[in-house]
């Protein structure tokens, strides 16, 4: 089904742009990384179709697949780093630049929304580690074990060699599953990147995830980090990244993608230009990695490029709910 252009009917059907991104002649929109953020795009689309902001929307969207324990890249059931513990990263960002971010937070479900009061009642961008976590707990957040069954299950297996190849994406073990081979499939979802315009035209976005599996305590990737997972600027547009956070963080990829679309390029194009900035610097890595951007401009124009086939992103306003499939460099 990949690169055919295909309907709607679900979780399973995905699409390609017929052209360079999608002129759309209404707003609100939602668009998000991955497969499972149709459904995630539908709890935004409930905030956006009543006139709701997409700072609000683009919260509630992602809270769904943190709190879902089926995905093991985000939120509660994520993958742990090497020693067992669940650490996420979270970022948002609205149309007035404020942001906020958590880095390596752990026991809380929901990072985004402690991102989200980072950005409301702190003077700061970005919380890390236990002072994350203080704060959540100060301000009514609750802590919980965050490591499913499963997850332990999975990582208690990984142990047994421990090949941790910083340089590597670890998910990439989860790729070769049986009748799941490509990144993205069916049971490998990565981070949400999440982007919205509601109908009085603003943008917002939000990323959050549990990061590379079986990564060294402490690591942190690209999903928190503004201008590398998301970057909102409203004049212009926005983007967010999925993928080895290294890559991304290296480039600036998301900071990177909607400079280029202010220089005249469409979504897609930029998205490819990041992409092809990857290559360039990372030429052999770049072989064996997934990295995916996904953008959209102001006026509602929306694109997507990755290195790798397999990735997805959903999309959904008052006419459609799709799920495309990106074009890949490889
Ligand atoms: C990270 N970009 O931590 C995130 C995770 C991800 O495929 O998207 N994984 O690097």
């Amino acid at each position: 089904m990949f690169g055919a252009a295909a309907g709607i009917a679900g979780n399973k059907a995905f699409a390609t742009p017929g052209r360079s991104g999608k002129q759309l002649l209404d707003h609100p929109i939602v668009i998000s990384t991955w497969d499972f953020g149709k459904a995630a795009n539908a709890a935004a689309w409930e905030v956006l179709n009543k006139g709701g902001n997409a700072l609000d929307a683009v919260e509630m969207g992602v809270r769904v697949p943190e709190a879902d324990p089926s995905i093991q890249t985000i939120g509660y059931g994520g993958l742990p780093d090497r020693d067992g513990h669940v650490t996420l990263d979270a970022c948002i960002m609205d149309h007035l630049y404020n942001c906020g971010s958590v880095m390596c937070l752990e026991h809380i479900m929901h990072p985004i929304s402690v991102a989200r009061m980072v950005m409301e009642k702190t003077p700061h961008i970005i919380l890390a580690g236990e002072g994350a976590l203080q704060f959540a707990l100060a301000n009514g957040f609750k802590s919980e074990n965050l490591l499913t069954a499963q997850s332990e299950k999975d990582w208690k297996e990984w142990l047994k060699t421990s090949n941790y190849k910083p340089a590597i994406n670890t998910e990439n073990k989860l790729y070769n599953k049986e009748n799941d081979p490509m990144p993205g499939g069916i049971k490998n979802h990565d981070t949400i990147g999440m982007l919205a315009i509601d109908s009085a035209g603003y943008l917002s976005g939000a990323c959050t995830t549990s990061g590379l599996a079986y990564k060294m305590p402490g690591r942190v990737g690209d999903s928190p980090v503004i201008g590398a997972g998301l970057y909102v600027d409203n004049e212009i547009g926005a983007a967010t990244a999925t993928g080895v956070g290294e890559e991304v963080i290296r480039i600036v990829g998301t900071h990177l993608i909607v400079e280029l679309m202010r220089q005249g390029l469409n979504p897609e194009e930029a998205c490819k230009a990041g992409v092809q900035r990857i290559i360039k610097f990372s030429p052999e890595k770049s072989k064996n990695i997934q990295v995916g951007f996904l953008a959209i401009n102001k006026k509602g124009e929306f694109g997507a490029f990755c290195l790798q086939k397999g990735f997805t992103y959903a999309v959904k306003n008052g006419k459609e709910e799709t799920i495309y499939s990106a074009k890949s460099f490889y």
